[in-house]
């Protein structure tokens, strides 16, 4: 039987969660909302929006530190793709890249997604066994992916220098040629739009600093900067902080918080016509539409909170690009800056409930979450309504760490995670 103290049983009954039997409570005080998102990213934004427009669940906040689109939804490399060698994985960023393929529609918003092919550069024996391997795995799963030669490389994407000079030569190439691109920060404020039309409420600059629970351990709502708000579910979604605000609750993660750092050049006339991406090299290119080469490099060898990276990590970056483009030699950089990623053990993300009834997790998408955030926004959305996990992200546990079942996806990103 649980115990409670004198004060504890005050404290609580102030708080309107008495120990009392039923029948001597006063009513429980009615939650502001059905729910509230920790975090206004891209991930958090879209969860507010299925749950108003596919579960039926309307009475939702979104709360956010910062400013929506901010974090690392507004400053990755915007890489989309599905070609993920595990069957969870595959389904997981399969269901993301088909909602992209419908989703400036949806949201009545231009997200500019743009499937112009993502390549997966090959320079040693083992980076071409493991994406043969990639190609088969995924076309088992009725997920498109081809092998292309040196040559095949250079008449997709004609800028690669793909001869045997380079220290690092192209051995060959893994193309998805529905994978590509979308414009960041188009995604979250089209999920915002959209969900602020069915009623959710965005509160901007409110930062979460406490989770209160109930005496029955349950989610009872949160303390922010601007003051307790009641909720009935908590979803938290707080990528590169997830493990400060769960912590609020008492809940531990297996997650490491980086630095990764992007960068573009100045903008120049349409000259690059696809991704691309060496996992050897770490480095990965592709043109915006305004014109600038989005070029992105590795994490940092150490873990950190700052939003920016060390300069020889970009520096190495570029002389990989070069290398792989020699054209760009002139190029002059225009800016660069960093986000902070969570990394989980097996790189795969976790999208659960938690121990604590009424409170839900979606983190660890590491280096490649924005692909995922339709598909992430919709299973999280369905994860929080029914209280029970989607079956494509039934997989992504936390428990998983503990059982040792993991979703190895090391070799998944062109990034030094
Ligand atoms: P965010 O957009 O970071 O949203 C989380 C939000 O939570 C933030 O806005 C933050 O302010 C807020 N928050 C945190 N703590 C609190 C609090 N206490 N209270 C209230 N709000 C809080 N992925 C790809 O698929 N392809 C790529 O090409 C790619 N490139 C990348 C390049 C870089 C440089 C970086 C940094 C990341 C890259 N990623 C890429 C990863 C991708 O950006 C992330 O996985 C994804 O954007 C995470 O989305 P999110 O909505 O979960 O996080
Ligand atoms: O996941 O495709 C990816 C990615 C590219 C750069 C960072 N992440």
């Amino acid at each position: 039987m649980k115990r409670f103290s004198a004060i504890s049983v005050v404290r609580e009954a102030l708080r309107g969660n008495s120990a009392w039997p039923r029948q001597w409570r006063s009513p429980e005080p009615k939650p502001r909302y059905d729910v509230v998102i920790v975090g206004g990213g891209g991930h958090g934004l879209a969860t507010a929006f299925y749950l108003a427009d596919r579960y039926g669940v309307r009475n939702v906040a979104v709360l956010e530190k910062g400013w929506i689109g901010g974090g690392n939804t507004g400053r990755n490399t915007t890489i989309i793709r599905s070609n993920y060698l595990f069957d969870e994985s595959a389904r997981m960023y399969e269901h993301a890249l088909k909602l992209w393929e419908g989703l400036s529609r949806q949201l009545n918003y231009n997200v500019m997604y743009s499937a112009r092919g993502v390549l997966m550069l090959a320079h040693n024996i083992h980076d071409v066994q493991s994406f043969k391997r990639h190609v088969h795995a995924n076309r088992l799963n009725g997920i498109d992916n081809e092998w292309l030669s040196p040559q095949e490389c250079k008449e997709y994407c004609p800028p690669l220098n793909v001869g045997g000079e380079m220290r690092y030569p192209i051995l060959g190439g893994a193309l998805q040629r529905r994978g590509g691109t979308a414009r960041h920060d188009a995604v979250a404020w089209g999920y915002a739009r959209a969900a602020d039309a069915l009623g959710v409420d965005i509160i901007e600059n409110c930062e979460v600093t406490g989770i209160r629970r109930a005496v029955s351990g349950g989610v009872e709502g949160l303390e922010t900067t601007r003051g307790f708000i009641r909720a009935g579910k908590v979803g938290v979604v707080a990528a590169g902080n997830t493990s400060v605000v769960m912590n609020m609750a008492g809940v531990r993660l297996p997650l490491e918080s980086f630095p990764l750092q992007a960068l573009v050049s100045e903008p120049v006339k349409p000259a690059f016509p696809c991704v691309v991406m060496s996992n050897t090299i770490h480095a990965y290119i592709s043109q915006s539409d305004k014109g600038e080469m989005v070029i992105g490099a590795g994490t940092d060898a150490y873990t950190s909170y700052s939003q920016r990276g060390a300069l020889h990590i970009a520096n190495h970056t570029l002389d990989a690009i070069c290398e792989l483009a020699p054209m760009f030699r002139r190029l002059r950089m225009l800016r660069n800056w960093g986000g902070v990623v969570d990394v989980t053990p097996d790189r795969s993300p976790i999208v659960a409930k938690t121990s604590v009834p009424g409170l839900y997790l979606n983190c660890g998408w590491g280096t490649g979450g924005f692909k995922a955030t339709p598909g992430s926004g919709d299973l999280f959305a369905f994860t929080i309504a029914k209280d029970e996990a989607h079956p494509i992200n039934a997989p992504f546990t936390i428990e998983r760490f503990r059982e040792g079942v993991m979703i190895d996806e090391a070799a998944a990103a062109a990034v030094a995670h």
